[in-house]
């Protein structure tokens, strides 16, 4: 018999859907211990956060998360909310004793997610940030690889993220495009997953010079209707100001090690549409992943004769894979929502055994000290430590 565990969701959007499906999902892919309950969705409007309940088959909801928190019948707080609401809620949850899963960005500095971090670890409760492309399985098989010593010594790791989704000038001012609700542009909601993947496959960034643009610097008011994805707002006359970047370059130098490394994040890169991306080159083999393919990787080894040295493209499909016995049969690939569900899995396995789950709110205070080393940098023009 498994053991029900309530949650409560914070936030509707895309990642309220996301998150929505995995914890239905989670139990039926995985053999897991407990029972996802979907107690209770918060929003901040009435009628569309009661339609995405009934949706989605929540038991409840409420406008007011602080009430969602404090309910006896919920033990863990899925935060998929805006980033500068992060803070608050994660450390409100603690207090009352309630495990936490978190989308990233983990916050909007360091020093807010070391309080999330600090009360986490007081309260002894579960905690969770979500860089889910940790959880793709050709990601995970990329570190098997690594710490297999397939790759050798790590001399490059190339990151990049391209997305195009508000190239329109008439794309509305949302939360993301406002450094007190988002913290910075790609910057924070893109270059987070790079240095994530970087410190995951490579280890930590000790320094950084980054260089960041703000194409568009002016963009109409959200109006009625206005959505995250949505493709202008017609309705909006007034204009506000853009104070995140559009675009960062950061190169980076990692502790301890002779690495040098990369990424490029955009917000303006046409056709590209979330085009998440790495290259590790090594002593002994190189590999190369982007999520537009994301159940392949391309693995090179140097160990392999000349004339036919080449990439092999590899279909992480394979029930010996990481993660990929659980799901289809080989070759019969997964998606998006599929990193999601791994590390819902993973994240309850950790719960079953009493153990941690990373990355955590630690690891968040770490990725924003390198975010906050590049946006200084852009800013001086000097080369940061972290
Ligand atoms: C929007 O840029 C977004 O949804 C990010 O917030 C996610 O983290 C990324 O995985 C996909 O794009």
């Amino acid at each position: 018999m498994k053991k029900k565990l309530n949650i409560a969701i914070i936030g509707k959007g895309f990642m309220g859907k996301v998150h929505s499906h995995m914890w239905r999902s989670v139990d039926k892919i995985f053999d897991v211990e407990y029972e996802p309950v979907l107690k209770v969705a918060v929003g901040t409007d009435e009628d569309s956060t009661k339609a995405f309940a009934e949706k989605w088959g929540y038991e409840d909801y409420t406008t007011d998360w602080k009430a969602a928190i404090e309910r006896d019948d919920v033990d863990l707080i899925d935060i998929v909310s805006p980033t500068y609401l992060h803070k608050d809620m994660v450390v409100y949850a603690a207090q009352h004793g309630k495990h936490v899963f978190c989308e990233k960005p983990c916050a909007l500095t360091a020093a807010e997610a070391q309080e999330m971090a600090d009360a986490c670890d007081k309260a002894g409760v579960m905690q969770y940030l979500n860089h889910n492309y940790r959880r793709v399985p050709a990601v995970a098989y990329a570190k098997q690889l690594i710490e297999e010593g397939k790759i050798g010594e790590i001399y490059h790791f190339r990151g990049a993220y391209l997305q195009d989704w508000i190239m329109d000038e008439n794309f509305p001012l949302t939360w993301h495009l406002k450094k007190e609700t988002a913290g910075g542009g790609p910057l924070f909601d893109l270059a987070s997953h790079n240095i994530d993947l970087a410190r995951f496959l490579v280890g930590e960034i000790d320094s950084v010079s980054a260089h960041t643009r703000t194409f568009i610097k002016e963009r109409p008011l959200p109006g009625a209707g206005s959505a995250t994805f949505s493709k202008g707002n017609a309705e909006a006359s007034e204009m506000g100001e853009v104070t995140v970047d559009d675009a960062c370059f950061i190169t980076m130098d990692f502790a301890g090690k002779n690495t040098l490394g990369s990424c490029d994040v955009t917000r303006f890169a046409s056709g590209k549409r979330n085009y998440n991306y790495f290259e590790v080159y090594g002593s002994k083999g190189s590999l190369v992943w982007n999520l537009e393919r994301m159940d392949e990787l391309m693995y090179l080894s140097n160990g392999d004769n000349a004339p036919e040295q080449g990439f092999r493209d590899i279909m992480v499909t394979d029930g010996a894979h990481p993660y990929t016995g659980n799901w289809w049969a080989p070759g019969h690939l997964v998606g998006y929502e599929t990193t999601f569900v791994n590390a819902a899995y993973d994240y309850l396995t950790a719960m079953a055994k009493g153990e941690k789950v990373t990355p955590d709110f630690h690891d968040g205070v770490q990725i924003l000290k390198v975010l906050e080393a590049a946006k200084k940098s852009a800013d001086t023009g000097e080369r940061t430590k972290v």
